[in-house]
C-alpha cells in the first residue's frame, strides 16, 4: 500500500459539486480516502481569471503505480468534463492556465522523489502555492 497526497482545484460550475464528484471517483478507481481537508475558496494564482477556485486535498491509499494513479487522475478528469490543460509556453517561458471543472495533481508518493517528463514528485510548485499548502496542512500527520 502507498499513501498519496492529491490536490484538487476547481473554478468552474458547480465548484463543491466538482470536488465532491472527484473525491467519490478517486474513492472508487484509486483507493480508500484517508483524510480529507476543508474546502478553501482561493484567488487564481498564476493567471487572471473572473472565476475563484474552490480548493481542497486528501490523502489516498492506494495499490497504483505513480504513472497508473496519473492515468486515473487524467481518467477521472476527463470524465467530469475537463478539456482543456494547461499547457507550457515555450515563447513565453511560463505556463497557460486555464479555467477548469477540475484539476486533480499529486502531491506526495510515500517518500519517493521522480522526474519524468511526464510526471515529477513531490509536485514541484507546491512549496509556492497556498492553496495547495493550506489544505495540505490540514491532512498531513502532526
Ligand atoms: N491551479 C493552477 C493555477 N492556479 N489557482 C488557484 N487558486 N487554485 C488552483 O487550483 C490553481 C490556481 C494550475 O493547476
Ligand atoms: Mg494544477
Ligand atoms: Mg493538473
Amino acid at each position: 500500500m502507498h499513501t498519496v497526497y492529491l490536490s484538487l482545484g476547481t473554478n468552474l460550475g458547480d465548484k463543491e459539486h466538482n470536488l465532491l464528484a472527484a473525491i467519490s471517483e478517486i474513492a472508487r478507481r484509486i483507493g480508500p480516502i484517508k483524510a480529507q481537508s476543508a474546502f478553501l475558496e482561493t484567488e487564481p494564482w498564476g493567471f487572471e481569471s473572473r472565476n475563484t477556485f474552490l480548493n481542497a486535498a486528501v490523502r489516498v491509499e492506494t495499490e497504483l503505480s505513480p504513472l497508473a494513479l496519473l492515468h486515473e487522475t487524467q481518467q477521472i478528469e476527463r470524465q467530469l468534463g475537463r478539456t482543456e490543460k494547461s499547457v507550457p509556453d515555450p515563447q513565453l517561458g511560463k505556463v497557460n492556465y486555464h479555467d477548469r471543472i477540475i484539476d486533480i495533481d499529486i502531491l506526495l508518493y510515500d517518500q519517493l522523489q521522480l522526474s519524468t517528463p511526464t510526471l515529477t514528485i513531490p509536485h514541484p510548485l507546491m512549496n509556492e502555492r497556498d492553496f495547495v499548502l493550506i489544505p495540505l496542512k490540514q491532512i498531513l500527520p502532526q
